[in-house]
């Protein structure tokens, strides 16, 4: 007999349910899914003509990073124009194409909105800096001579959050690159533009936004220093600052609650008793990306570091948001992003074992409470590129850190940092979409921006079409099953075994007009093959779906292969 369980928390009620909950997000990086016109950058016109294979995975929201007007400094998160695409994407028709394509196949299209900063080259940082009355106060400017630092808070990018202008004579601010100025949010012209920016795009028909660092609008007041020891300095002062409840609540009743879309921040630092206060059901977000769990391989706190994980922390933190938004708020669950190193790399064994903890790490994230985020590539199983070189990478992140890290440690050459610098680099999530074995993996006929990795002779998507086994099929069937089980989307979880060191077992149960329904996930996270006991009652077990073709024993005693992962049904 299946564990009855009586907890209120395990039934679902018609208004808890909506439709970016039972969504699958598909994120495509533009810049590196596929190029239509041999320049060697992604474009619309080559998302639009990829758009069955995204539509074949089965999900039902594309989320799409920057496509606004940019010098490209940090890749579209440096925006000059909010209201223009960028000429290398296409034009504002392409875009529109791409929407209407879009819907046609029965999806979604949620843009990012990128609001804490613009790009230098913004007409408001233009007039800004140059003192025109109507945009003087849009950015935020201290006095200086060039010498004294107004505070020591620090970039993200490394080195300091403040940079000397010329022209104006003052410093501004940038939590990200120097070429990212932050908007001053306490003007409330500043915020009107926004809002009016956000309505626009809305008004276009797209069905949401992701929410580029948006806890990080708001600065406590007078900018004091911050603690020096602290991971990002200065981070107490401008992370979840005093009026970002009030900045959301305004953007959500002049703008988003109008529209019926879907709404997701990026929350850096986010624990979840915020996501639990951003998300209640008034909120203008539906659910945040919190980084606790992409934190697992750092050392200590050093992001610029490798160390050894731990899956029993793993268990700890999925669990504490799994819990914890049970009632309140909602999940975004996520392995991979533009920003994240591949997790066959991090998390999985890329050498002996792609295609099996691929496949067991897409078990996870797809069966757990939320709305999962697939990135592009990590269907097929992509893994980091090698950077052999500094002259190979693009992403001004890893650069900065990479000539720090050389110069800070007495290192001499990039040789001695690379093993840490090409781990953690987030190029390995932007090198391009492998879609065939042929020289540059299908992306592009011309000179690619960025190196394709060298395995896209073995891992492109033809090769996996043609195979029933592959990454990218299982994924088609976990998308599937999701889609066809509620249980795995709004269903309750429960850790079996919490201190278990290499196997993660969980069920997920839901109850409904007095029925309950459970679903048992199996998952060995490493290349041993225990055997493990599970506290479940049922009266019939059957295998849903599993990475292996051996499932065949009782899921009360389970013997599992290597990264061997399994879906139970219970009853
Ligand atoms: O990223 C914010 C950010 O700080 C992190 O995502 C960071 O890259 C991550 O913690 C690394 O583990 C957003 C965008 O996603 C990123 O691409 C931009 O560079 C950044 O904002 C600035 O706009």
């Amino acid at each position: 007999m299946a564990i009855q369980r009586t907890q209120p928390d395990d039934t679902v009620s018609d208004d808890e349910r909506a439709w970016w909950k039972e969504a699958v997000v598909y994120q495509v990086y533009p810049r590196s899914f596929n190029d239509s016109d041999g320049d060697g950058v992604g474009d619309l016109q080559g998302l639009v003509d990829r758009l069955d294979y995204v539509a074949s995975l089965g999900v039902d929201v594309i989320w799409l990073n920057p496509v606004y007007d940019s010098p490209q400094e940090d890749n579209g998160y440096d925006i000059s124009d909010y209201q223009a695409i960028y000429e290398e994407f296409g034009t504002m028709e392409d875009w529109e194409t791409l929407l209407e394509e879009v819907h046609d196949r029965d999806m979604k299209l949620i843009m990012d909105l990128v609001v804490n900063h613009t790009s230098r080259d913004h007409e408001w940082f233009v007039e800004s800096r140059q003192g025109n009355p109507e945009y003087e106060e849009y950015y935020i400017w201290r006095e200086g001579d060039g010498d004294d630092l107004p505070n020591n808070w620090e970039s993200f990018f490394g080195g300091s959050a403040w940079e000397y202008d010329e022209e104006r004579e003052a410093y501004y601010l940038h939590l990200y690159d120097t070429s990212q100025p932050d908007l001053d949010w306490s003007n409330e012209d500043v915020r009107q533009d926004v809002f009016d920016t956000i309505e626009w795009w809305l008004e276009k028909g797209i069905d949401g936004f992701r929410m580029d660092v948006i806890n990080l609008l708001s600065k406590v007041d007078g900018l004091p220093d911050g603690d020096p020891d602290s991971e990002w300095v200065g981070s107490e002062h401008f992370i979840d600052g005093p009026e970002m409840t009030e900045y959301l609540a305004a953007m959500d009743e002049q703008v988003l609650s109008n529209y019926d879309i879907m709404t997701v921040g990026e929350m850096p630092q986010l624990t979840v008793e915020e996501a639990r206060e951003y998300a209640d059901a008034d909120g203008p977000l539906d659910m945040a990306f919190h980084f606790q769990h992409t934190k697992l391989d750092y050392d200590g706190d050093e992001r610029w570091a490798v160390g050894e994980w731990d899956l029993t922390e793993l268990k700890e933190i999925i669990g504490r948001w799994q819990n914890g938004l049970q009632d309140e708020g909602w999940n975004a669950l996520y392995w991979e992003n533009h920003d994240q190193p591949r997790v066959v790399s991090r998390y999985g064994d890329p050498v002996n074992y792609r295609r099996e903890s691929a496949k067991l790490l897409g078990t996870f994230m797809l069966t757990l409470c939320g709305t999962p985020y697939i990135y592009q590539g990590q269907e097929l199983g992509m893994t980091n590129a090698p950077w052999e070189s500094m002259d190979e990478m693009r992403d001004v992140d890893a650069i900065n850190h990479a000539r720090e890290l050389i110069e800070s440690a007495g290192h001499e050459s990039y040789e001695d940092v690379q093993d840490v610098v090409a781990y953690r680099s987030r190029d390995n999530a932007r090198t391009p979409m492998q879609w065939d074995d042929a020289e540059n993996a299908g992306f592009t006929d011309g000179d690619p921006w960025i190196q394709v990795n060298p395995n896209h002779d073995e891992v492109n998507v033809e090769a996996a079409e043609a195979d029933d086994d592959s990454v990218l099929n299982y994924y088609r069937d976990l998308v599937d099953l999701r889609e066809r089980k509620d249980v795995l989307v709004y269903g309750a979880y429960d850790d079996l075994l919490p201190d278990h060191e290499s196997v993660y077992a969980y069920t997920r149960t839901m109850t409904e007009n007095g029925d309950t329904e459970q679903v048992l996930v199996v998952l060995n996270f490493f290349d041993e093959r225990p055997t493990v006991e599970l506290p479940v009652e049922y009266d019939e077990a059957t295998l849903l779906l599993s990475n292996y073709d051996r499932a065949d024993d009782a899921p009360d005693t389970v013997s599992l292969a290597p990264y061997e992962a399994r879906i139970y049904r219970l009853d």
